[in-house]
């Protein structure tokens, strides 16, 4: 499929700025660069200027290929597969191996905490830790986040209670959990949505009042932090999701991080079929071990973190200078005074933009632009929980109007300024109102 041709100075149309920063000389640091997952050709990108230039009325479509939200990260080839080799030349695959021993380490040095127990993905990460706080009958949770988080508990038939949002966070709103609190309520699940931090000190008043068990599902919110402290140490333990469409993953991986010595020790047991040495199951378990290759990932990557924030940083900058000039569209700020990874790219639509949000979405798809809806319709609106609850959406208005507006678009080391400019200025496009 051919793109469209060559044109240049769509920046001038959506407010462009190239900032200081590109993606080589992010890396200059590390020696070896590198290599960066690449969807688009090189720029630059013809505009977007009028309704008959969109890919939806026919002409080409602005990118050849698909470019996707959720590109992974991916450190520097050369240590990792040096990793890997030295995996395979050790024969030692999985079971709290010697990498994996090592990762853990790191990340709870990282993170400053005294815990990190690996996993095999973040979805297994919840339901242990809320099996290990022993939480039952009724947990909080927002509806505004990815099923997993819901899931995790469902699975262990425990009720998720779906909790309102604060439209200006998209995070459970304190208020609104408070709400929710029934005598059969145990705990609380905060989620630190697109790696923006929960209301914690409000989610921890309200546990110790009600003597209610609190963690956090931190999938997003690798690198960032609240009030200068790095999410991790927050609530009773924190789950992360290293997932490849993860600011840091591990192929596939997760972990419960805390600083409670004895749930550790309980949730080190739980991820290995409760085994204690040879022939000794002392607790129910599951597995939920990280792999060697997995640990390995890992490592690189956290080694190359910096180098991920730089790229996300300025591809966020590039947006949120493009997205100023469109009126009616806002890109989800961060705040800069804290550490954030920039992972997403988050843009609500006002209800007075002249195109509907699914249109736009439609309009960006013809693009090869595969921009999400995240985290829409709520989780309350799929199954199990639409059956069972068919009126829970009548306490969570804030979750409906933020699921119906939200676009999240593309960033990561497959995107640069000019692609970015060039997604904005068919955003600018719509804004016209004339699709
Ligand atoms: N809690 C929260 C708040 C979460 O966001 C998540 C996961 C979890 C818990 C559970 O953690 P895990 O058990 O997954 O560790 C994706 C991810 O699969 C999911 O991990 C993530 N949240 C969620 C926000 O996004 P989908 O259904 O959108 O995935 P999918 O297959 O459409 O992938 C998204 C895009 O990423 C693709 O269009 C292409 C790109 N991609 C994906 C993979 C796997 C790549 O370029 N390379 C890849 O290897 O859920």
């Amino acid at each position: 499929m051919k793109a469209k041709g060559v044109v240049t100075g769509l920046g001038a149309a959506v407010g462009a700025n190239d900032g200081s920063l590109n993606q080589t000389s992010a890396r200059k640091s590390k020696g070896a660069p590198m290599k960066l997952v690449k969807d688009v050709a090189a720029a630059p990108y013809k505009a977007a200027r009028t309704a008959a230039d969109l890919a939806i009325n026919g002409a080409p479509p602005m990118f050849a290929e698909p470019i996707h939200v959720g590109r992974p990260n991916i450190g520097n080839h050369k240590r990792f597969l040096q990793r890997a080799s030295d995996i395979l030349d050790s024969g030692w695959l999985s079971n709290n191996g010697p990498i994996a021993q090592e990762f853990e380490q790191r990340i709870a040095k990282f993170l400053g905490v005294k815990h990190c127990v690996a996993m095999c993905n973040g979805t297994i990460a919840l339901e242990i830790a809320t099996r290990a706080l022993e939480l039952k009958g009724e947990v909080i949770v927002p509806s505004y986040t990815f099923i997993a988080t819901a899931h995790a508990l469902q699975w262990q038939e425990i009720t998720p209670i779906f909790a309102d949002i604060d439209p200006a966070t998209h995070n459970l709103d304190p208020a609104a959990v408070w709400r929710m609190i029934t005598p059969r309520t145990t705990g609380i699940v905060g989620v630190h949505l697109w790696g923006r931090a929960s209301a914690v000190k409000e989610l921890e008043a309200i546990a110790k009042e009600h003597n209610l068990r609190l963690m956090f599902d931190a999938s997003h919110g690798f690198g960032c932090s609240l009030n200068g402290e790095l999410i991790g140490g927050f609530g009773e333990c924190e789950v992360f999701s290293f997932h490849a469409t993860k600011f840091f993953n591990t192929f596939e991986g997760g972990a419960v991080v805390t600083n409670n010595d004895i749930l550790a020790e309980k949730m080190r047991l739980m991820r290995n079929f409760g085994f204690s040495g040879y022939d000794n199951v002392i607790y129910p378990g599951t597995n939920g071990k990280m792999t060697e290759i997995a640990a390995a990932m890992g490592l690189t990557n956290l080694e190359d973190l910096d180098d991920f924030v730089a790229i996300n940083r300025h591809n966020y900058q590039c947006y949120r200078d493009a997205i100023a000039t469109v009126p009616g569209l806002s890109l989800l700020e961060y705040n800069e005074s804290e550490r954030n990874n920039y992972q997403y790219a988050v843009v609500e639509v006002a209800p007075y933009f002249p195109v509907a949000r699914d249109r736009i979405v439609d309009v960006l798809h013809a693009e090869h632009i595969l921009a999400r809806k995240y985290f829409w319709p709520g989780c309350h609106n799929m199954e199990p929980y639409r059956s069972y609850y068919p009126h829970a959406g009548l306490m969570l208005p804030n979750t409906n109007l933020v699921a119906e507006r939200v676009v999240v678009l593309p960033t990561g080391s497959a995107l640069d300024a000019d692609a970015i400019r060039a997604i904005a200025s068919i955003l600018g496009v719509l804004a016209l109102g004339k699709v």
